[in-house]
């Protein structure tokens, strides 16, 4: 069922960047303005979950009744406060040994794509200075569904050209990793093994990680 890799398509935050800790602060700014208490373990809960979604966990914890009008201002607000918090990003924010992967990727001829739901994932390529080594950025701004629905890699595989057979998707997130096995790719969770069950593999983290581990996957050979 799987065939030889073409492609990659990366997760941006929790894969390629921390910036979980920066949604963290912001949701909890305003979670805590709307009296919401808000914890990491909420945190966790939000990681790969689009901005509309995340807002409804928290009026839902709240019990919070609200119309579409206030919720766009809480968002607006929401994503301001983050701002704040990355404009500041340089690339030693990168997570351990992304650029030496995603180099070592080009090299061997692997297109590479991103797949996140963040609307700010260009900006955040921009600051960190990885943007070039990507033959695809498809984002929260070109999707309607957010994940675990499979469309934002689905449209990263048909930009490179290659099917989900051929195609590999690195995600830290529940929501992500149930995102590629529906849209019949290969998911390789980071992070926890129990946390990410679901993945066809699981490593802690990009670092120590390199494409002849890759391809030396059972499954490729
Ligand atoms: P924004 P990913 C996701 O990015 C984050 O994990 C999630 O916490 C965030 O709410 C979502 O992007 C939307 O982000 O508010 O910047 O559009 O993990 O899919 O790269
Ligand atoms: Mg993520």
């Amino acid at each position: 069922m799987f065939s030889k890799i073409k492609a990659c398509l990366f997760d941006l935050d929790g894969v390629l960047v921390d910036t979980a800790k920066y949604h963290y602060a912001a949701w909890k700014r305003l979670a805590e303005s709307l009296g919401v208490p808000f914890t990491e373990h909420d945190n966790e809960q939000l990681k790969g979950v689009s901005r509309v979604d995340s807002l409804a966990y928290i009026l839902n914890k709240g019990n919070i009744q609200s119309n579409q009008t206030q919720r766009q201002q809480w968002m607006d607000i929401k994503n301001e406060w983050y701002l704040e918090l990355v404009s500041g990003m340089q690339q030693n924010e990168l997570l351990p040994n992304v650029v030496s992967f995603l180099a070592e990727l080009k090299t061997h001829g692997i297109r590479i794509g991103l797949g996140s739901s963040s609307k700010n994932a260009q900006l955040i390529l921009d600051k960190t200075g990885i943007v070039n080594y990507f033959d695809t950025i498809v984002d929260g701004r070109h999707t309607t569904n957010s994940k675990p629905h499979p469309e934002v890699f689905v449209k990263g595989a048909q930009q490179l050209q290659c099917s989900p057979a051929e195609t590999v998707v690195f995600e830290d997130a529940i929501s992500g990793i149930e995102a590629a096995i529906a849209g019949g790719f290969y998911a390789i969770g980071l992070g926890d093994a129990r946390t990410l069950e679901k993945a066809h593999f699981v490593i802690p983290s990009l670092e120590n990680f390199s494409y002849q581990q890759l391809v030396d996957l059972p499954i490729f050979r």
